[in-house]
């Protein structure tokens, strides 16, 4: 799936704003014919999560009604016209002008519909979207299931099993986009490198005639200007191939974030009847021994698992926060993060793509069980991988892909899930390695399947509390033991202590920065002295929201290295410290 762009062939609409809303707990709105237009009970932002938008909201999660009018541009007759959603969570019905132009599951993914033949022009079109935050035994994720035989934790509300809160609405942006009518559908890129030449493989598809005439160029946007172009004929399936040669490639890396801009044009003689424009970035990653390479050369990451929340916000897109978030990964010197634990927003992408920052892709996989209702949430977890890798594939930041975050992956049934999702990742992407967080050890079924070995752990947090050096040997010994049985690269994807901020112990005790200090400290030296290790994460950069339980003090899970509003602790001081250091360095820290 293409993202809308603007350029001389194709042109956007936000549709962003204050939108009308109301409340629909029993699901009556469409026999009472609100897919036509209602009467608003009260305004909502667009993008934004409806349970920190209002007092009375926060813990709703059944079907909400929205609903925006808009004016389809005139210029935009004789043109395909797309509604696309950035994301809507869990589930989402939409109509435009009273008909239905489709449905979508899953949270945290895009989609769209050709909605030409559904827009008036020259009057007022009506769009109104129902959204259920309903989760069920068969959504991924899962949760919400008043079942006593399902394994599930009664110790926190609301009713998930997973540790951040369900926030749910429109939570990216909506945006109408242009195409014309014979138009590039699907472009894949692929690096391959001998010593410093690189060549830009580009795979198109398009709905164009047979014979039509496309030209591929790779401009350098610095000095260089354009440094490969090339021609081709689409064929009788409407693809065609472009291989595009760079002789001295700058490649991207972290500290050289380097990006080529691509143009594929489709020209009938003289004129572009269509054109799109993709920031690509040469380079390769792979999986060889126990090392990772980014072109080539072996790559250790330093960062967190990440996720998306702020106060007020939510989990909606809110850039003045994603470019903070940056400006933060850089000064505390981390090289990557994991979008736990669901696909974050493509801006966070491009902003990893422009920044350097390496990023482990996740699907919304978290606390897989393989009990009841697997059949189904395969089909999702299917679903939404394949989802995530056609919006993210031709991102150079995205260097791995992960499947699934703490699946009880000890047992037998897990196999077949998680192997057909590790299939399934290795098919669709050839060009990055795969993996999942397990918190199983030497007792995980389904590692063999990926590419890296990923654990979270928290000894001297939930067992062992406060002993951190025992912890870090039973660590010690679990890595080796790890590394004997799988024999692949090791990414320590989890570790961390909540931490009240402004709360200090000398000696450490749980709680204090002092304490988060030397667990983060211990479990990081315990990792870099092994070989096999290609990197940690630390959990995690911010204080985040998540269901209340006696141990979420004020409902938010305390171990962010930064304040959840991006204010640093102790331990954000020590990690600058040592990523920005000598010690990642010796690792190949910063590449
Ligand atoms: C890990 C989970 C993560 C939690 C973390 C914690 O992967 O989602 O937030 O524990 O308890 O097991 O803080």
């Amino acid at each position: 799936m293409l993202s809308p762009q603007e350029n001389r062939c194709r042109e956007t609409k936000d549709l962003g704003g204050l939108w009308g809303f109301r409340l629909d707990p029993d699901d009556q709105g469409e026999e009472l014919g609100w897919q036509s237009g209602f009467s608003e009970e009260r305004l909502i932002a667009v993008p934004s999560s409806w349970n920190d938008q209002f007092q009375d909201l926060r813990n709703y999660f059944r079907s909400v009604w929205y609903q925006t009018c808009f004016h389809s541009p005139r210029g935009w007759q004789g043109e395909r016209v797309w509604l696309r959603f950035g994301s809507a969570n869990y589930w989402a019905d939409v109509w435009v002008n009273g008909t239905k132009a489709g449905a979508h599951e899953g949270g945290h993914l895009p989609f769209e519909f050709d909605v030409t033949e559904l827009l008036c022009s020259g009057k007022e079109n009506c769009l109104v979207v129902r959204v259920s935050g309903r989760l069920s035994l068969e959504t991924v994720p899962w949760g919400m299931v008043p079942d006593p035989d399902v394994p599930r934790s009664a110790e926190q509300y609301p009713d998930i099993n997973f540790d951040f809160f369900p926030y749910c609405g429109l939570q990216r942006q909506v945006v109408l986009h242009t195409t014309p009518q014979e138009a590039i559908r699907e472009i894949i890129t692929r690096t391959t490198l001998k010593e410093s030449r690189a060549v830009l493989h580009v795979s198109v598809q398009a709905d164009i005639p047979e014979g039509a005439r496309v030209r591929c160029t790779l401009d350098s946007q610095d000095e260089a200007g354009v440094v490969a172009e090339e021609d081709a004929t689409v064929t009788d399936d409407g693809s065609f191939d472009c291989q595009l040669a760079v002789p001295r490639a700058r490649l991207w890396c972290p500290t050289d974030p380097h990006l080529y801009e691509l143009r594929v044009r489709i020209l009938d003689d003289d004129r572009t009847v269509d054109e799109y424009h993709l920031s690509v970035g040469l380079r390769t990653i792979a999986v060889q021994g126990d090392q990772l390479l980014l072109n080539g050369r072996p790559i250790f990451l330093t960062g967190f698992g990440k996720h998306e929340d702020f106060p007020v916000v939510g989990r909606a897109l809110c850039l003045p926060v994603t470019v903070k978030d940056f400006g933060l990964l850089k000064w505390v010197g981390a090289n990557s993060f994991r979008t736990a634990h669901y696909p974050h927003s493509e801006e966070v992408l491009q902003m990893a793509d422009r920044e350097g920052v390496m990023v482990i892709g996740e699907t919304p996989a978290v606390a897989l069980f393989f009990g009841r209702g697997s059949a189904q949430r395969l089909a999702v977890c299917r679903k939404q991988l394949r989802e995530l890798i056609a919006r993210d594939k031709n991102h150079p930041s995205v260097i791995m892909w992960s499947v699934a975050n703490e699946p009880d992956s000890d047992v037998p049934e897990a196999v077949p899930f998680l192997k057909e999702l590790a299939d399934l990742a290795h098919g669709l992407d050839t060009t990055r390695p795969a993996t999942f967080t397990s918190h199983k050890g030497c007792a995980d079924e389904a590692i063999r399947y990926f590419d890296v070995m990923s654990l979270n752990r928290y000894r001297a947090w939930y067992d062992y509390p406060a002993q951190i050096d025992l912890a870090c040997r039973l660590l010690s010994d679990e890595m080796e033991a790890m590394h004997r049985k799988f024999g692949k690269p090791f990414i320590l994807t989890e570790t961390g202590a909540d931490t009240v901020s402004g709360l200090h112990a000398d000696p450490p005790e749980l709680f204090s920065e002092e304490f988060q200090v030397e667990m983060i400290r211990c479990y990081l030296e315990t990792v870099l002295s092994k070989p096999f290790a290609v990197g940690t994460h630390v959990w995690t950069f911010a204080d985040f929201k998540t269901a209340q339980a006696y141990r979420r003090v004020g409902g938010i899970n305390r171990k962010g290295v930064f304040t959840r509003d991006r204010q640093p602790k102790m331990a954000a001081h020590m990690l600058r410290r040592l990523w920005r250091g000598e010690r990642t360095e010796d690792k190949g820290g910063d590449e």
